[in-house]
């Protein structure tokens, strides 16, 4: 550990993660480091539960507000709900016991943008926050410290808290540092200035994120792999979607509207994104660049074959035989990647600049093109907005990607209304179901439903989406974006009462 913790001062403070857990009080709001499964703390948070859960058993009443970059892992998500030992969380969460106790109105769930909650920390829109604890690869002997795979929110938990516990996981490859760009340019209103980035690739920071040593309250070693996220081969319908979208972007290139290099991509995450990806590959496309937020298989295999030249996220997120790949070949993808804060990664003014393709999932959209990205049948969380809306409303083109038909062809993704909004029409330009694509840019509503229904809902559905909106054009009290109210959610409402939207 010493070659890892080359802060002297440090070594005092090295302690067990039970020790370390003893040092969070009950109530306090804790910052956690952690960015789609990589990056987060390991020994601490099950030390904590494993407290909590003792204490509450003497009928203490211990829970926490848990703050993280994005979604974490069973062992930190997981383990604090399992204890009842989340009173309030945020932002992003995908853990199944989460998502649980949400639904059953037992933890309180804050989804922010992710690019909002570094900021709304510095404004103190959320209250003060009392402890951060920060995975990281190794501290320098000026106590200055290298990042692990995520950055996230870290530097603000860093600089905001008021104790800090550090985990020095010997796991991740010394190979990480000099892959990190840290910018400590952001400032409060009205003493902001542009972030001066004009390219993905480009480095605007430092490679260490800074620390207050009179903050460090514990140093505990750890050695345990990130999450392990494993992705499924592409199947025909996320295969007919990448298709869809690459013969789109073709287009656009034959049309002038985009250069014959793109412009840098996002991808969200999931099975669809890293087909889309999978299906860049061996095409016509070569040199291109990602900025994104977080790095899956699909955009290594990308940078390996040149697809990609540069790679700029927040977090890698890998199959454990991708990850043995990025440690083996790490000096090729330091040169290649870089991991920035979620609130740079994320950045509107950034987005905006650099002109992005942003492609996301959703579970529904509607006729007129508003998404839902994050709720079941209006009321059920699934797991946030995540990063998809600091890019929709942003990007150079705005796409959304899901199959037309849900859970086994009871549910249809194209709907007369969607059940919560997530991503208003204005800031959605593609639709893209295995059915087709739908480009909606320059359509006025009642235009974007005719689109929308033919080129992407299922055939099933499609003769009673466009009976609704002939319905509507009739019976509205409005032909700009006709809706007969009292029927615009009767399908959701079918499907939680009977199992099915079908029977319309
Ligand atoms: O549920 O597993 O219980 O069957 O939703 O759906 O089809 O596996 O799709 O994994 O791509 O997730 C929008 C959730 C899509 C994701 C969402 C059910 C379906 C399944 C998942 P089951 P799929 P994906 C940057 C971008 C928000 C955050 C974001 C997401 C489950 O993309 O979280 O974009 N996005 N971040 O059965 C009822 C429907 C449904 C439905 C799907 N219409 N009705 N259930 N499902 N459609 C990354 C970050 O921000 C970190």
């Amino acid at each position: 550990l010493a070659d890892r913790v080359q802060y002297p001062a440090f070594h005092s403070r090295i302690m067990s993660a039970d020790e370390a857990a003893a040092l969070i009080p009950a109530g306090a709001h804790v910052g956690m480091s952690g960015f789609t499964g990589a990056g987060y703390p390991k020994a601490v948070p099950a030390a904590l539960a494993a407290r909590i859960e003792r204490l509450n058993r003497e009928g203490h009443g211990f829970r926490i507000g848990l703050w993280t970059g994005a979604s974490t892992a069973p062992e930190l998500d997981g383990a604090l709900a399992r204890v009842d030992g989340i009173d309030m969380r945020l932002p992003y969460q995908s853990d199944p016991t989460c998502r649980a106790q949400i639904n059953a109105g037992q933890m309180q769930y804050v989804d922010l943008h992710l690019s909002h909650v570094a900021q709304y920390v510095w404004f103190g829109f959320l209250g003060a926050l009392d402890v951060a604890v920060v995975e990281v690869a190794g501290v320098l002997p000026d106590g200055r410290l290298i990042p692990a795979s995520s950055v996230g929110n870290n530097k603000t938990w860093l600089d905001q808290a008021q104790k800090i516990i550090l985990e020095v996981n010997t796991w991740h490859s010394p190979g990480l540092e000099g892959m990190h760009d840290i910018y400590y340019g952001t400032d409060r209103p009205p003493h902001r200035v542009p972030i001066p980035m004009t390219e993905p690739h480009q480095r605007i920071g430092e490679p260490y994120l800074r620390c207050d040593p009179d903050k460090v309250v514990a140093v505990v070693p750890t050695h345990q792999p990130d999450r392990n996220t494993t992705y499924a081969a592409p199947d025909a319908n996320s295969q007919q979607i990448a298709a869809h979208l690459l013969d789109f972007l073709q287009h656009e290139v034959r049309r002038g509207r985009l250069p014959p290099g793109l412009l840098p991509l996002q991808s969200g995450v999931g099975n669809i994104a890293n087909a889309v990806l999978a299906g860049l590959d061996g095409g016509p496309f070569k040199g291109l660049a990602a900025y994104t937020e977080v790095l899956q298989d699909g955009m290594l295999a990308l940078l390996r074959s040149g697809t990609l030249a540069t790679a700029s996220a927040t977090a890698v997120s890998l199959s454990p035989e991708a990850m043995e790949d990025f440690n083996a070949r790490i000096d090729f993808y330091r040169e290649r990647i870089v991991l920035r804060p979620q609130e740079i990664s994320n950045h509107p003014e950034l987005i905006r600049r650099m002109g992005l393709i942003a492609m996301n999932g959703m579970i529904e959209a509607d006729i007129y093109g508003n998404v839902n990205s994050t709720h079941i049948m209006g009321s059920a969380i699934m797991n946030g907005i995540g990063g998809s809306g600091d890019f929709a409303r942003n990007a150079y083109l705005s796409v959304f990607m899901t199959p037309s038909l849900a859970k086994g062809g009871a549910i249809s993704c194209i709907v007369p209304m969607v059940s919560h909004v997530d991503h208003t029409e204005h800031d959605v330009q593609i639709l893209v179901t295995e059915q087709g694509l739908a480009d909606l840019r320059g359509l006025s509503p009642t235009q974007r439903a005719a689109q929308i229904i033919e080129r992407c809902a299922h055939p099933d559905f499609r003769p009673a989406l466009h009976d609704y909106l002939a319905r509507a054009r009739r019976g509205a009290v409005g032909q700009h974006t006709p809706h007969l109210l009292d029927e615009a959610l009767s399908w959701h409402q079918r499907f939680v009462r009977t199992g099915s939207m079908r029977g319309v």
